[in-house]
């Protein structure tokens, strides 16, 4: 059995998508954000980092494993599925699955907080990170033009970047220019694992409909986040990098 400790966030989705991928039996353990439940000495022994999310793996002597990158990684080399063992296979996993941990998220993440989150509007670091987002989807776009997937076969490369593009509108990017980056984010959308994934801990913000009201609520609660987080040890900056 393994332990996740998440919330409805797109990091959190990625490993309830891969964990619903493989079949794995696993304890949802819904962390409040809002309430730094992830500032907890508990959680902080788990991921230092003090975010989610983070896996206690209870079949392999508790061992925890933090960051959403490297839980894929764990997730897809302790069942062999996910990511191709071949040196090369497992390379072209690892280099997409980075594309996302070192560009699309942080990326994405400081849109968010520039554009949705901060009380005073700075156009030059939205235009940045907006331009920034959308300079990195389209090097997915052009990718996937010859591709499927974006590694071989659907692997955790696609659960990573998938869970960031699907929240695209969130960050104020378009990508209605960019059709083969729909294409597999409709494809993958499909998969009954990743229906479910994106249910844990509870259904988030519909990204796709204009629920102002709900939007609004969500930008309070993300924003109470970032100013209690400024004085805080652990860094924490209430974003979703
Ligand atoms: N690089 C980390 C980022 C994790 C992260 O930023 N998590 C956010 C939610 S998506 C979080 O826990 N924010 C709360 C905080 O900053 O205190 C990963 O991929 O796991």
């Amino acid at each position: 059995m393994i332990d996740l400790y998440t919330a409805a966030t797109p990091n959190g989705h990625k490993i309830s998508i891969a964990l619903e991928e493989l079949a794995l039996p696993y304890k949802l353990i819904a962390l409040d954000l809002a309430k730094r439940e992830q500032k907890t000495p508990e959680f902080l022994a788990i991921n230092p980092n003090g975010r989610i999310p983070a896996i206690v793996d209870r079949d392999a002597d508790d061992f925890a494993v933090f960051e959403s990158g490297a839980i894929l990684v764990y997730l897809a080399e302790k069942t062999g599925k996910l990511m191709p063992s071949d040196t090369k296979g497992r390379s072209r996993v690892l280099q997409w699955l980075m594309f996302q941990m070192g560009g699309i998220g942080p990326m994405m993440g400081q849109a968010n907080v520039f554009y949705r989150y901060l009380p005073e509007k700075i156009p030059t670091a939205i235009d940045r990170y907006q331009g920034e987002s959308k300079r990195l989807f389209r090097v997915l776009d052009g990718h996937l033009k010859e591709h499927e997937y974006l590694a071989g076969d659907y692997s955790i490369a696609d659960i990573a970047n998938w869970a960031w593009v699907r929240t695209h509108r969130w960050s104020g990017v378009d990508i209605g220019d960019l059709p083969h980056l729909r294409r597999w984010r409709d494809q993958i959308r499909s998969r009954p694992a990743v229906q479910r994934g994106i249910e844990r801990p509870h259904a988030s913000l519909d990204l796709d409909d204009n629920d102002t009201s709900k939007e609004r609520q969500f930008a309070a609660s993300a924003r109470s986040m970032l100013e209690t987080g400024q004085s805080n040890t652990t860094g924490t900056t209430g974003n979703t990098q």
